[in-house]
């Protein structure tokens, strides 16, 4: 018989530095009395982010909603805007707001992003963008969804929330399409507290992105956009670089956990793993499994359930699905029998424990935890 956990085990949890080192950061933003409207720490943290995610420029933002809802004003997209049914309420909702209609289209049974030869029945005459999202940090077929914003007219921006560190042949993940959005919430492999960030090629939609965060202002005499606030400030921009200094250890620890998850999970029937390409870098972001109820002996939701008794918090992200939303379910691309393979996924989707400081005995112990519930499924504790 298996213990409970003696305390939660979430799906994840923030890395977190050393208080004296964030407090060691903070005195230099105490020491320059330079608070937020950028400062030389959300300078210093935009340089350092382009070496990392390997992009010509990055755009720092307070939150990644903020800065998917200045992306798509900032290419001044109107009409429709074609996106995928499975992903956080903020892809949608970025388009809503921007006074767009949401075209769902279905996704792709292995990698779970938007399909891209369902994008092209989409388009209709008011399509002006694609918005697709590389789901718990899975690229999507980002050659096939260029090509085809290029062949349609079409803009492309990428929901890159949870592909931090995700790469293609050793090409930043960011540096596809016209625009990317990170996020850096606390929940995310790299954080800053909150935040979240755009990269682009293009450097004077650059430009245009950081005079829409900061109300328009071009200088003190000329407002030229109507802006928003989506500043970072100095405190969040100083604690993520301090955070990009244990990135290094964080990936090394969540890939020997993958490592442990990968490896059990070969031996238990109806619950697999995403396997990713071997010219993708792993964001590690998320461990997503799959769950076919036939084969695992019960659904994802009892799985969920019975988690929860030994103190083990999963998520069924995402569920549910964006196009079934009461703000969403009336338009004609949220029919469900458009988008089959979205609502079946939907429910087979779980994501395990996945962080570094959860260590390998921890995930030895969830996996012993799922080969039980895989022989018992109806037992409880
Ligand atoms: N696009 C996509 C595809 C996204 O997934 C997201 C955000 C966005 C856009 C928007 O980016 P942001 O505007 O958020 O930067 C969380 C996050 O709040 C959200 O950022 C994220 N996606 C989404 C997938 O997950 P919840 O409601 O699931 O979070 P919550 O509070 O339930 O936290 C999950 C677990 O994490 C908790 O059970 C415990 C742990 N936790 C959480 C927090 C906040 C901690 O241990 N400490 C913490 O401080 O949305």
């Amino acid at each position: 018989m298996i213990k409970p956990f003696e305390f939660p085990i979430y799906v994840t949890r923030p890395m977190l530095p050393k208080i004296d080192n964030v407090l060691s950061k903070l005195s230099d933003v105490w020491d320059s009395q330079w608070l937020t409207n950028g400062g030389p720490q959300h300078a210093l943290l935009e340089r350092r982010l382009c070496e990392i995610l390997k992009t010509p420029s990055v755009s720092l933002f307070n939150n990644g909603t903020n800065a998917l809802l200045v992306a798509i004003q900032g290419l001044r997209l109107a009409g429709e805007i074609i996106t995928t049914p499975f992903t956080f309420a903020a892809t949608a909702h970025a388009i809503a707001w921007n006074n767009i209609e949401p075209v769902f289209v279905d996704i792709d049974e292995e990698t779970m992003n938007i399909a891209p030869h369902k994008i092209t029945d989409s388009i209709t005459p008011k399509t002006t963008a694609i918005l697709a999202v590389h789901v718990f940090g899975n690229p999507c077929d980002v050659y096939a969804i260029d090509n085809i914003g290029k062949r349609y007219g079409l803009r492309v921006i990428y929901d890159a929330a949870h592909a931090f560190n995700t790469e293609i042949d050793g090409r930043g993940i960011g540096t596809f399409g016209d625009v990317s959005m990170f996020s850096f919430h606390s929940t995310k492999l790299f954080h800053t507290v909150e935040g979240g960030c755009l990269t682009t090629g293009d450097l004077s939609l650059k430009t245009r992105f950081d005079l829409l965060r900061n109300f328009g202002i071009k200088n003190e005499d000329e407002v030229i956009l109507p802006g928003i606030n989506g500043k970072m400030n100095e405190v969040q921009a100083a604690i993520g670089l301090v955070n990009l200094g244990l990135l290094d250890e964080e990936r090394k620890k969540r890939s020997d956990i993958a490592t442990i998850y990968k490896q059990r999970l070969s031996t238990i029937e109806g619950i697999k793993h995403c396997e990713l390409p071997n010219n993708v870098q792993n964001s590690l972001q998320y461990f997503v499994v799959r769950i076919n109820a036939c084969h695992f002996g019960c659904h994802r939701d009892r799985l969920h359930e019975r988690l929860h008794e030994y103190n083990v918090f999963t998520r069924k992200y995402f569920n549910p699905l964006c196009s079934t939303y009461s703000c969403y379910c009336n338009l004609p691309s949220a029919s469900p029998d458009l988008l089959p393979v979205a609502t079946r996924i939907v429910q087979e989707t779980l994501c395990l424990p996945f962080y570094g400081n959860m260590g390998t005995d921890n995930a030895e112990k969830i996996m012993d935890i799922i080969e039980s519930i895989h022989h018992n499924p109806t037992l409880s504790v």
